[in-house]
């Protein structure tokens, strides 16, 4: 039975806020603040409780090694002589936002009929750019079982490629084929464009997509200057329902009739600029939400608190929610210290639309599950990390304690080290 399951990043014992993103506005402006790792990831810990309550399917990442010695060694150095900026590039906490973890295309839309998720490359942003070797090693694991799955390496630099973050998929249910929409970004504006077109071909490309039912969109120039540095956070879509902000695309109209030819039963739910501005949009976050449809068929947006908190979005919602718009019912989940680092409820997680009886069983969570990794979350996570720690030797022995003691507790010991 092929399902929805989404797969949260457990937000890492390493959780700072070193404004290491440039365009990601939340990052820069929190950058130097104390942040608090125990709590932000049992935040992440109650945002999957609230999907499981739900009635979803939840699947778990882990953190990767952190600080990332092999990075720094193939940098000839180490975490005792590097620079500060390498070393809060080496200690980032970055791979919670298992969104751009990979571009996943599920299994009645490729050319062999398995399921390929291509890990990004992340190559723009320092941080980024060493999560993927861990992340291939993580999925190759967790997707293991060849018959129904492939797990590809990234697309080479220089060409970027941020994963799922800038790929949406349309479908009239998640065992139809879809139409799979790729977000890219064209250079030249005041902030770094992440996705390149290039990369999204390849992808495509790879996952042998029919090409008449793949689509190749450019992020508007305006939502990139504006702080949307992915895709994920103008626009999200699910089965036939896009959620999108007016200014998100390009060439929007172009984009839209192109969706309505391909998948026709398709609702287009567009918020005008005029109700919620791209400030508004980007500083609440209300399109970086978990679009879902729990199995009373009911389809859901889980937004974050900040979304709530801003008026003119609020309104947006309740005005959406009285009408007869597709959206059915809101959520709210707190997770305040990933949003200060501009991580949004979609960015937590990695959807994979498969059978979750051909997943390794290890990644995949309850209620009893989580609670296991929250008692680990609870006896190792620090509880804060401020901009002087970042050097501090126990704190990077206690970083490494955290992340074993999570890997024994999920049994997934081949991932050690
Ligand atoms: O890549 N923040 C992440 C946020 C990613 C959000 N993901 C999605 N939109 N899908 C980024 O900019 C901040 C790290 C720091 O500054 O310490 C950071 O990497």
């Amino acid at each position: 039975m092929m399902r929805e399951i989404n797969f949260d990043g457990i937000i890492g014992p390493s959780h700072n806020y070193a404004g290491l993103s440039p365009g990601n506005l939340a990052a820069t402006a929190n950058a130097g603040a104390v942040a608090h790792p125990r709590a932000a990831a049992l935040q992440g810990v109650a945002k999957m409780r609230a999907n499981l309550a739900l009635g979803l399917a939840q699947g778990v990442l882990i953190p990767p090694p952190r600080p990332d010695h092999d990075w720094l060694a193939r940098l000839a150095t180490d975490y005792d002589a590097a620079p500060a900026h390498l070393k809060a590039q080496a200690l980032s906490a970055s791979s919670m936002w298992a969104a751009n973890a990979a571009t996943v295309s599920p299994a009645p839309d490729t050319g062999d009929g398995r399921c390929h998720l291509t890990v990004a490359n992340l190559v723009t942003m320092p941080h980024r750019s060493h999560e993927w070797q861990a992340t291939l090693a993580q999925l190759r694991v967790a997707f293991g079982n060849e018959r129904h799955f492939a797990v590809r390496a990234p697309v080479p630099a220089p060409f970027g490629d941020e994963g799922a973050a800038n790929h949406m998929r349309l479908c009239a249910a998640h065992d139809a084929p879809g139409v799979e929409v790729f977000v890219y970004g064209v250079s030249g504006g005041p902030f770094p464009a992440r996705q390149h077109v290039e990369a999204s071909r390849a992808v495509a490309r790879a996952h042998g997509l029919d090409p008449a039912r793949t689509l190749f969109v450019q992020q508007s120039t305006a939502a990139i200057a504006a702080g949307a540095f992915h895709n994920d956070v103008v626009a999200v879509a699910n089965e036939r329902v896009l959620l999108t902000h007016e200014q998100a695309f390009e060439d929007r109209d172009g984009f839209y009739a192109d969706l309505r030819r391909l998948l026709p039963e398709v609702e287009i739910v567009e918020v005008p600029a005029s109700e919620v501005s791209l400030e508004d949009a980007i500083g609440s976050y209300l399109f970086n939400a978990q679009l879902v449809t729990p199995p009373d068929g009911q389809p859901t947006l889980i937004v974050p608190g900040e979304a709530r908190a801003n008026a003119r979005v609020r309104a947006w919602i309740e005005a959406h929610l009285a009408g007869n718009g597709p959206i059915r019912r809101v959520e709210v989940v707190d997770v305040r210290e990933s949003m200060a680092n501009g991580g949004g409820p979609a960015c937590l997680r990695l959807r994979v639309a498969c059978d979750p009886a051909t997943i390794d069983p290890r990644f995949l969570v309850d209620d009893a599950r989580l609670d296991m990794i929250a008692a680990v979350i609870e006896r190792h996570w620090p509880e804060a990390i401020g901009p002087d720690a970042i050097g501090d030797a126990a704190l990077l022995a206690r970083i490494a304690t955290a992340r074993a003691a999570l890997i024994e507790a999920l049994g997934l010991t081949e991932l050690q080290g």
